[in-house]
């Protein structure tokens, strides 16, 4: 059973001859005490009544341990079953459960400046820095970037994992075990600026999809530039990942391209496999402006 998730139990009783009223209840030890009598674990409780089958819903709660648990269904003539007793007539039954996570799927559309293609007809796309650092590897692969989970009042990191970021903006990641909630998600990457979602977004059972590249306000302190109008990129410019694209960049740059450096390397701001000045522009242009993140 998945956690916070609303599950139907159907339950099909039979009489090999005269057919009496039953009354039905489910209880789970959500808390693993060993017990059904904690609050909420009567999950589902039918007054007597001779239909059939017998249905109902219940919804696990979301704050719950993972893991195995018992189940236990019970029929009772005529009375409502307790989960512990003696009685004459009826059928009691006991089930192991268990309680896993959903994968809460986050899917994105976020450019990064340096690496979006002003010279592409139709469509938005970046360049396929993957194959233009590596010679190797899907055409359509940008890089791989980090996807966080913040908390939305404490702003702490809840869960963070890693998605392929595509030529045309997209990235998709799934994360398990974490609480369905509000969260703010926050990017990180090779050399953007760390950039945060402008709100909490619903995270959970309900794939979230949230796209940065619409609006400048669609990242928090609206942290983004215009690449082409209505279009809104990640700056590029923060080759070491300190939060600030200023000279302490300038100097990781600098020593690449002296040396004409050629391959993957996080100072290819356009990543087009070579580490010169077209990079620098754009370093110099958000040094210029003191770009740095904003976070709430
Ligand atoms: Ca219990
Ligand atoms: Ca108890
Ligand atoms: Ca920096
Ligand atoms: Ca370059």
């Amino acid at each position: 059973m998945v956690v916070g998730s609303t599950n139907t139990i159907t339950i099909t009783p039979f009489w090999t001859g005269t057919i009496y009223p039953e009354a039905y209840a489910v209880f789970i030890d959500y808390n693993r005490d060993g017990d059904f009598t904690d609050a909420g674990e009567t999950v589902f409780t039918q007054a007597p009544t001779a239909a059939t089958p017998i249905s109902g819903s219940f919804t696990v709660p979301s704050t719950l341990t993972l893991g195995t648990t018992r189940m236990r269904v019970s029929m009772k003539y005529n009375g409502l079953p307790t989960p512990c007793e003696t009685f004459d007539f009826g059928q009691v039954e006991d089930y192991t459960i268990n309680l896993v996570s959903s994968t809460a799927i986050v899917n994105l559309n976020l450019f990064i400046e340096g690496y979006f293609d002003l010279t592409a007809i139709g469509g938005n796309i970046m360049n396929p820095v993957l194959i233009n650092q590596t010679g190797s590897g899907f055409f359509a692969t940008v890089e791989n970037v980090e996807v966080e989970l913040h908390h939305p009042t404490t702003f702490a990191l809840v869960a963070t994992t890693t998605g392929i970021l595509y030529t045309d903006g997209s990235v998709s990641v799934g994360f398990t075990a974490i609480t369905p909630g509000q969260y703010y998600i926050v990017l990180k990457g090779n050399n953007f600026i760390e950039t945060w979602s402008a709100t909490p977004q619903t995270i959970g059972a309900v794939p979230l999809t949230y796209n940065f590249s619409s609006a400048a306000s669609q990242a928090y302190g609206n942290n983004m530039k215009e690449v082409k109008p209505g279009v809104w990129a990640f700056y590029s410019g923060d080759i070491n990942q300190d939060g600030n694209i200023d000279n302490s960049d300038y100097t990781l740059w600098e020593t690449d391209s002296n040396n004409f450096a050629s391959g993957a390397f996080v100072t290819d701001l356009n990543g087009d496999g070579n580490v010169d000045n077209s990079d620098y522009t754009f370093w110099e242009t958000n040094a210029n402006a003191f770009i740095s993140m904003i976070t709430p």
